[in-house]
């Protein structure tokens, strides 16, 4: 008989380079970095590890970093708006900020050498940025109008945070969370049209009832990738708000210590619960937790359709609004952050929230205080009520920024749907997202016409492109999107664009120009 020892489990290079030093082990090498700056760093610290702080190496850009924030359920305050505005307003043209698909922002332009200055502000303002990137835990996502929408049925605020928390040790990092077998998302949803976009999250919580008592059916496994798209399914379990921490907890562990390490196209968590079966998976979270859940609610209560909250809408606090301004493709400016800020301190709360449709909302507007809120220029470049094809528009970073990317989409975006609007009359909002490659940050998969960035040979030379994805449903009964055409150079798309707006979405050939805007 051969006596050999097990072979060990297979790891890929990320796992090495984790497995050598954990990523958040940089935390208390910051100042080093600042001193040394990013061209002496060792080349794992600088392009992999300084992401478990939100830091992120642009190769497209080398020495002007992004910085990716955490912003649970989406919510800042007018102060914590301004510390984030001041940070990029140092760095002048190159300071952007940008509203992510997940309710977050991130900044652009940030120099190392200002990162132990910047994350003491952040201290001091209740900000963090901690494990926002690579094998964490992403920002966690809300409903925008938690607390303030008449017809919710949870408010997800104080969830959120607490799952967060627990996540980050209360924003100190935590190594529990550090070292997952690949990204991890989380929604709670909290109102009854699906804002969040649960089934394309790991694990997202949706209300139900269950014996007249209001809580959650969990979903697991959805998730994008370049290689395989799936939409979350049934864990068969519903759990009431006081277990919501401790499920999510359990979940990361038994994925932290089970998911596939081996393959990094195949860890994502939905992996794991194909290889063992749902039933397996959730009696693992069962023994985890030392409790027996109870079975799913026969239905979750998403029953609308999806609000995209522009505009001027009533609160259930009497008297009071919120206010839903677009900012196109969530791209923002020192100068607007700190109009935002004033905006929200003089007439709101001082509250800001950010929506997964990159737009924010000021919440907390006296009615007698209205008119004059809308009289602000800011509302002049940043609608209430923009037109049909932009009202609805969502766009990923794109090659401007991210060495990933097949295509230039944010600017390419608002240019299109401009010109798209001025040649076409369209009766109600079209749902576009444009991704720059099939990683699906900007969600193709989710829209009314996703647009995801791609190469194609034409006339001799290779020129960019887009996959064309359609059918996407969000709000109840969610769907997720297919492919229906590839590769289309960028340059034949407005005229492709144009005949599915008026054969599938009603648009009219304008015969009169566009009232100005
Ligand atoms: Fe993403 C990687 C940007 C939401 C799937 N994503 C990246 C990187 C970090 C790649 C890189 O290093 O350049 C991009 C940073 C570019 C930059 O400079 O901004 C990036 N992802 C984004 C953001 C900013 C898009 C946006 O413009 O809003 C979103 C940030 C959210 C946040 O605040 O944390 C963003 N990414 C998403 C989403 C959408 C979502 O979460 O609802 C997805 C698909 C859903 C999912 O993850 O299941 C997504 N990003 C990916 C993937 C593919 C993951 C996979 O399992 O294969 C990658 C690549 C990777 O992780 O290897 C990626
Ligand atoms: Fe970059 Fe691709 Fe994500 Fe767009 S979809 S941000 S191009 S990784």
């Amino acid at each position: 008989m051969t006596n050999t020892a097990p072979a060990a489990p297979k790891m890929n290079k990320f796992e090495r380079f984790k497995a050598e030093k954990d990523g958040l082990a940089v935390l208390p090498e910051l100042s080093h970095f600042a001193q040394i700056g990013w061209e002496a760093m060792d080349e794992t610290d600088l392009t992999q590890r300084l992401k478990w702080l939100g830091l992120f190496f642009r190769p497209v850009t080398p020495g002007k970093f992004m910085l990716r924030m955490r912003m649970p359920n989406g919510i800042l305050s007018g102060g914590q708006m301004r510390v984030l505005a001041e940070v990029i307003q140092r760095y002048g043209e190159d300071g952007y900020a940008d509203i992510t698909t997940r309710q977050n922002i991130q900044l652009r332009g940030i120099r190392i050498e200002d990162i132990p200055d910047i994350f003491n502000r952040f201290q001091q303002a209740g900000l963090t940025s901690v494990q926002s990137g690579m094998d964490n835990v992403r920002n966690i996502t809300g409903s925008p109008v938690a607390g303030l929408d008449a017809d919710e049925l949870i408010d997800t605020r104080g969830l959120v945070r607490k799952v967060q928390d627990m996540i980050t040790n209360n924003s100190q990092g935590n190594p529990a969370f550090t070292n997952l077998p690949r990204k991890f998302n989380i929604a709670i949803a909290g109102g009854r049209d699906n804002s969040v976009h649960a089934e394309i999250n790991d694990i997202a919580f949706v209300p139900a009832y269950k014996d007249g008592k209001l809580g959650f059916n969990v979903l697991v496994g959805g998730f994008f990738s370049a290689k395989r798209c799936a939409p979350a399914i049934s864990m068969n379990v519903w759990v009431d708000h006081t277990q919501v921490v401790d499920i999510s907890e359990a979940i990361l562990i038994v994925y932290r210590d089970n998911g596939s390490r081996a393959n990094r196209h195949q860890s994502r968590m939905m992996w794991l619960i194909d290889d063992w079966g749902v039933e397996r998976f959730r009696a693992a979270v069962e023994t985890q937790m030392g409790v027996t859940l109870q079975a799913a609610a026969d239905k979750d209560e998403f029953d609308w359709d999806k609000r995209d909250h522009l505009g001027v809408h009533a609160q259930k606090q009497p008297g009071l609004n919120f206010v839903g301004i677009h900012v196109p493709v969530g791209r923002f400016y020192a100068n607007d952050m700190l109009e935002l800020a004033r905006m929200a301190e003089v007439y709101g709360s001082g509250e800001i929230r950010l929506t997964v449709e990159q737009n924010v909302i000021i919440p907390n507007i006296p009615d007698s205080r209205l008119e004059s809120f809308l009289a602000e220029p800011l509302l002049e470049v940043f609608s209430i009520n923009p037109d049909p094809l932009a009202r609805a528009l969502v766009s990923c970073t794109g090659n401007q920024f991210c060495k990933f990317a097949l295509i230039e989409t944010k600017n390419r975006a608002v240019a299109l749907i401009d010109e798209l609007e001025d040649e076409l009359d369209v009766p109600k909002p079209v749902r576009f997202h444009w991704t720059g490659c099939p990683n699906s940050c900007g969600q193709p998969q989710v829209a009314d016409i996703g647009l995801m960035g791609t190469k194609t040979r034409k006339d001799g030379k290779t020129v960019e492109a887009v996959d064309l994805f359609m059918g996407g449903k969000v709000g109840k009964d969610a769907v997720l999107g297919e492919k229906v055409q590839k590769a289309i150079p960028c340059d034949e798309l407005k005229d492709v664009l144009k005949d599915i707006l008026i054969q599938q979405f009603d648009a009219q050939p304008r015969s009169t120009p566009r009232s100005p805007k």
